[in-house]
Parts: structure tokens; C-alpha cells; sequence
């Protein structure tokens, strides 16, 4: 049988005339997930006093999220602080320690009990991103926004599901995939 550029590109196998390069259709990306593996890692749930009847029962779901993928309980460290404001600078040098696979950072901020809101929201927000790229350990935003307490617990536990449980597994899942990179040296 007579191979032609054409009827080699049909196959899908490589061919090199001399206008044109066809790649093999065979070659596949390299394709990388997160495992949700939490054994042997270590992770802080950080997590603000502020409206603990909420951020009680979201560093529950963290902390459960985090045995239930394995996690050892002697590798979780839960630290309180006093609001959502105080998260970041807690998070970022906890991160900086080298210790963690990845960082839960836990609030619940309610429009109507505070008249600083906004202020609160997005010193958390823009703080948590800053410190998981300063530090680069992944730091998870598991800040619940919410314009009143009900909302909150319906995230917290509640008729939305928890949201500490959803932040740990993703915790669980960017640990896994650096760690993953990191072996092969494509991340940092
Ligand atoms: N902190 C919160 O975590 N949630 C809130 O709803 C909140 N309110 O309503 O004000 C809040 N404020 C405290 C803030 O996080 C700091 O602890 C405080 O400003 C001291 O820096």
C-alpha cells in the first residue's frame, strides 16, 4: 500500500514532507487532577470568632472534610481569631511557616450586623488572595458574604450544605496537585 502525506494524516501517525509537519493526532496532553488524598499533609483551619455561632459549624465541616480524605486530626491545627479581618495576616504567616499543604481560612461576615461591611468583605477578600500568592500555599476562601444570619446558616450546615466542608475538600484537592507538580518540577 502506498503511503501519502494524505492518507498518513487519515491514520493520525507523523509524517515530515518537506512543506509541512503533521503532528501525531495519537499525542495527548499530559492532564493533571487533583487527587483528594489529605493523608500525611498538614492543613490550619483559620477561623474567625466573629458570628461563631456560624464559623463554629464551618470549621466543623472543615475539619470533617479533612479526616473524612484522610487527614490525620494531630495535623489539623485550628486557630481562632478574633473577626474576618484579622484572617489574612494570620494565614500569610502561618503559610510562610513552610509546615501546611494548604490553608482554610473561615468567616461570616452579615451586612445587617455591621455598618463596616464592605470594609470587612474586601479586606478579606483582596488580603486571603494576597496571601496565598505571597506565600504560594493555597489558601482557601471560605468567607461566607451573606446579608443576614439566616443565609449564613443555611451555608453553614444548613438547607445549602456546609461550606467549611466544601473549602477543606478544595484545600484537599490544590495540596494534591501541587504536590503532584511539584514532583514532576513544573510548580515552585
Ligand atoms: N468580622 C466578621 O468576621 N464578620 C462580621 O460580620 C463583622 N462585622 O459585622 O463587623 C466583623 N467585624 C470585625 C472585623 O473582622 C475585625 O475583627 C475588626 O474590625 C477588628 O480589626
Amino acid at each position: 500500500m502506498t503511503t501519502t502525506a494524505a492518507s498518513t494524516r487519515r491514520r493520525g501517525a507523523s509524517s515530515r514532507t518537506s512543506s509541512a509537519v503533521f503532528v501525531s493526532a495519537s499525542a495527548s496532553p499530559k492532564t493533571y487532577h487533583g487527587r483528594l488524598d489529605a493523608s500525611g499533609k498538614k492543613f490550619a483551619v483559620v477561623v474567625a470568632r466573629f458570628n461563631d455561632l456560624v464559623t463554629k459549624l464551618l470549621a466543623e465541616g472543615a475539619v470533617g472534610a479533612l479526616e473524612r480524605h484522610g487527614a490525620s486530626p494531630a495535623d489539623i491545627d485550628v486557630v481562632w481569631v478574633p473577626g474576618s479581618f484579622e484572617l489574612p495576616v494570620m494565614a500569610k504567616t502561618m503559610g510562610n511557616s513552610g509546615k501546611y499543604a494548604a490553608i482554610i481560612a473561615v468567616g461570616a461576615v452579615v451586612r445587617g450586623a455591621t455598618t463596616h461591611y464592605e470594609a470587612v468583605v474586601s479586606g478579606a477578600t483582596s488580603g486571603l488572595l494576597s496571601a496565598g500568592l505571597d506565600t504560594g500555599v493555597p489558601t482557601i476562601f471560605t468567607v461566607l458574604t451573606c446579608d443576614t444570619m439566616e443565609q449564613a446558616l443555611d451555608r453553614a450546615g444548613g438547607k445549602v450544605g456546609n461550606k467549611g466542608y466544601e473549602g477543606a475538600v478544595t484545600a484537599v484537592e490544590m495540596a494534591c496537585l501541587l504536590e503532584d507538580l511539584r514532583k514532576e518540577g513544573k510548580a515552585k
